[in-house]
């Protein structure tokens, strides 16, 4: 079949074989002239060019000009500049090789068609022979698809938060923000557009961009199986093939492209509390003062659109909030930072005196129709208009607007709707035609910028807040968002239900925009639509502890959802696990900064520290949080024991010596437990705090480290730290604590190493705990750097050691002897 589709489509020239007679699509052909270039190739096929090009290490990139002229280089999402490489170009009779490093892209002739391999000559990606390449002309652009052999055995992750299973096999989708108000697991569209995957295989990892800010789809072998596709309804083919072998490179790579988060407030991983809406300023300072009495740690609420005058984004409703400034201030000086929504809809209110329409209105920012009248659509404050974000000085106007809000000493941004979402037209965003500005004093219409519009946004108020205050890193939490959004702005999974399958739901969704980029994300704890029984909510405090993003939040016409509704036994356990939370501090810190140098999520599947464990590609409930704790939470409501079934290796339950080993899994957990079930690497080394009731209060004690033995010497025993003000941006000049913590498990003697690796902050820590766990026997002595340590003590049945390191901003090492 396939043999005869490609016969069919070699004859007929511009393929009016079956598939393309039906559709008109029209395929590459043969390859003709080969162009070299220092960075790859240009293969022409009768009009059409292909360029091959080698554009980072590791990564390639790939266009398809159909009429032979390539678009404009530009890009929302990429950041990298193409790096001079060694490239190396072969050319056989069959094919054209462009080889760079460890990665060769090979582009047969006949027809013309892109693979990859890998150095040994393994396939990683390639072309469906049977169906190269192709365009469709069409009324609203020309359509552009690839289309990919998809191996029985491959697995396929990313593309932001899609509702469903992570694993995206056997399904498509479609890229094409949306707002998406109750939806539910088989909701596509949803509010994020991030053309991204990555293949899994045995182990074997590599990645997709495709760099198409139109309504695009993919298809996992939905319409035919062993076949995935994905392409634009206009706008370029380009695409970027990226190679791993290790899942976690092809992120590491991916970022690198299109940016990484920058280091976030440490107080936005704190919890935070919200709800639609907290009003007036008494119900604000009401549960300010409950967070506190209850001693519920926190670190921010949320001001939801009723704190505005009509809706109208940037004022405030004086009759309600009337003292704003100081309720900021008031709850400021409790620890709790004010995070205000500032929806991207201005009010279209002429000649009232509202400064963000006349001032928009005067430096002309607004995105105007075909026939050059404002474009109008209805939001919250009813009629309204649009900021015309792909302009620069309009993103300087935008910024600008936060002004205000920044000297009342507001810490953070929210901005929502911005898919753009409109009420009462088709589609529910605003009109295709509508025209947006270039730079370069180009224009385009909203079908090309729909998906980056919400991205832009962000983009805007995150720049803006830089401006006003250079010192402060921002914090914006986005709904809608295009690759690269993770520059930007922090994300949430949109409006959710109380129901247990959105608690299930919420980790897939999680994890995949963690390995799209986004990682500082979240959900709604207790979900946005309805009210969640007792139970459900306490799963989900209980989840949301290890969600990168910790915001419990509602809509209007719900119960309260605050961990104290349901009385004194569920606020236990929803206090426990906030607790346990901030406790994790500094290790949740140190992972977050691993995100932003590295772009390693915070939230991570099992395969991308154990990519061979193919057990776990279809695992969606459980997570890796950071690099060494596992976290197997419950999100159903059955009686059931609770299944867990452990990675690779050894495993402790966290906090106890009680050592699992994977092959003897799962365990089953039977009653329940009452909180989550959590486990630490044999070999991890955890870095914890004293308990505080926000981050800006400096822990009472001493920095805890809970080192878990391994077996043995071979084993891998290590932890880090990383610490800085939590706030500013002294850290880029060096102002950051970072040490490396390694164990070694010999046959007479444990040893444990702090290792400085930079010094340059004085932390709120002089000494430092250490708990090992696991520890069979009474040691015989514990030296810290040659001299006996003094008071260590030995739990013959917790199996623990306790000692502690009085002066320990600096290399030291402990031995234990047996
Ligand atoms: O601003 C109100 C809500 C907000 O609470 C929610 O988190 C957003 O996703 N917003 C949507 C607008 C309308 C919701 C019905």
């Amino acid at each position: 079949m396939t043999a005869w589709r490609w016969l069919a489509c070699a004859l007929l020239a511009l393929g009016l074989c079956g598939t393309v007679q039906a559709t008109g699509w029209r395929h590459l052909g043969e390859a003709g002239r080969v162009e070299r270039r220092a960075d790859g190739v240009v293969v022409h096929s009768g009009d059409a060019r292909v360029q091959v090009s080698v554009h980072a290490d590791g990564v390639f990139r790939v266009r398809l000009a159909p009429e032979g002229r390539f678009d404009g280089d530009a890009s929302w999402a990429v950041v990298q500049a193409a790096e001079p490489l060694q490239v190396a170009i072969e050319e056989s009779r069959d094919a054209v090789r462009v080889r760079a490093g460890d990665v060769v892209a090979i582009v047969h002739r006949s027809p013309l068609r892109v693979d990859f391999v890998d150095g040994d000559g393994r396939a990683l990606l390639a072309d469906d022979a049977s169906l190269p390449m192709a365009w469709l002309p069409g009324a609203h652009g020309t359509r552009v698809r690839v289309w990919k052999a998809m191996p029985a055995d491959e697995h396929y992750y990313g593309l932001g938060d899609k509702a469903g299973p992570l694993d995206r096999r056997g399904r498509a989708f479609t890229m094409w923000n949306s707002e998406s108000y109750g939806w539910q697991g088989t909701t596509d569209p949803l509010y994020k557009s991030i053309p991204f995957f990555i293949g899994l295989r045995g182990g074997v990892a590599y990645g997709v961009f495709f760099d198409n800010t139109h309504r695009s789809s993919f298809d996992f072998g939905k319409e035919s199986d062993g076949t995935l596709s994905f392409g634009a309804e206009d706008g370029p083919l380009d695409y970027y093939f990226i190679a791993g072998p290790q899942p976690g490179q092809v992120i590491e790579r991916y970022t690198a492209l299109t940016g990484r988060t920058p280091l976030p407030p440490l107080w936005s991983l704190g919890f935070q509390q919200s709800r639609y809406t907290y009003h007036p300023e008494s119900k604000v300072r009401e549960i300010a003062r409950q967070l506190r009495d209850r001693r519920i740690p926190s670190d921010a609420i949320y001001l939801d659109i009723d704190y505005q005058k009509g809706y109208a984004p940037f004022t405030v409703d004086r009759a309600q909030f009337p003292t704003f400034e100081a309720m900021i201030a008031d709850l400021r000086r409790e620890g709790l930072r004010t995070v205000l929504i500032t929806d991207l809809h201005i009010k279209h209110d002429p000649d009232k005196g509202y400064a963000a329409f006349d001032s928009g209105l005067r430096d002309d920012v607004f995105i105007r129709n075909p026939d050059g009248s404002l474009y109008i659509g209805e939001v919250w404050p009813g009629d309204s208009v649009f900021p015309d974000f792909t302009l620069t000085r309009v993103r300087d106007w935008w910024g600008g607007l936060y002004r205000d809000f920044a000297e009342m000493g507001a810490a953070g941004y929210w901005n929502d709707m911005n898919e753009p979402s409109v009420f009462n037209v088709p589609g529910n965003t605003m009109s295709l035609d509508a025209v947006h500005r270039m730079d370069d004093g180009t224009t385009r219409d909203h079908r090309a910028i729909h998906n980056v519009y919400g991205m832009l946004n962000a983009r805007a108020t995150f720049e803006g807040l830089l401006k006003l205050q250079p010192a402060q890193r921002p914090f914006v939490l986005t709904r809608a968002a295009y690759a690269g959004a993770q520059r930007y702005a922090a994300t949430w999974t949109g409006d959710n239900t109380a129901s247990w399958f959105h608690l299930a739901q919420s980790t897939p969704n999680l994890l995949s925009l963690g390995l799209s980029g986004m990682a500082m994300s979240g959900d709604d704890i207790g979900g946005f639509i309805g009210s969640p029984p007792a139970d459900l909510l306490t799963r989900w405090f209980q989840l949301g502890a290890f969600n990168p993003v910790y915001r419990n939040h509602a809509a209007t016409d719900t119960r309260p959802h605050e961990a104290w509704v349901d009385g004194p036994k569920h606020e236990a356990l929803r206090r426990e696990a906030i607790e346990l939370r901030y406790r994790l501090m500094p290790y949740l810190y140190t992972a977050a900064e691993e995100n932003a140098r590295t772009g390693m999520p915070i939230m991570r599947p099992v395969f991308l520290r154990y990519p061979q464990a193919e057990a776990f590609y279809g695992n969606d409930r459980d997570f890796l949080f950071g690099g060494d704790l596992f976290v197997a939470p419950v999100v159903d409501e059955r009686l059931d024991a609770h299944a867990v079934s452990l990675p690779p290796g050894a495993w402790y339950a966290f906090g106890t010596s009680q050592r699992f080993v994977a092959a003897k899994t799962p365990i089953k957990i039977n009653p329940r437990p009452s909180g989550t079930p959590l486990y630490a690497r044999a070999g991890a080394i955890v870095p914890m705090q004293a308990l505080v009731q926000h981050t800006g209060e400096v822990p009472k004690g001493p920095l805890e480290l809970q080192v878990y033995l391994p077996d043995a010497a071979s084993d891998e025993c290590s932890g880090s730290l990383y610490q800085d003000d939590g706030e500013s941006f002294a850290y880029r000049e060096g102002a950051f604590l970072r040490v490396a913590y390694a164990c070694r498990v010999g046959a007479s003697t444990t040893s444990l190493d702090a290792r400085v690796v930079h010094g340059g902050f004085a932390p709120w820590w002089k000494a430092v705990r250490v708990t090992v766990f696991g520890v069979a026997q009474r040691p015989s002595a514990v030296k810290v750097d040659g001299t006996a340590a003094a008071g260590w003590k030995y739990d013959a049945s917790a199996k623990t050691l306790t000692f502690d390191v009085a002066d320990a901003v600096r290399d030291w090492t402990v031995e234990v002897a047996r």
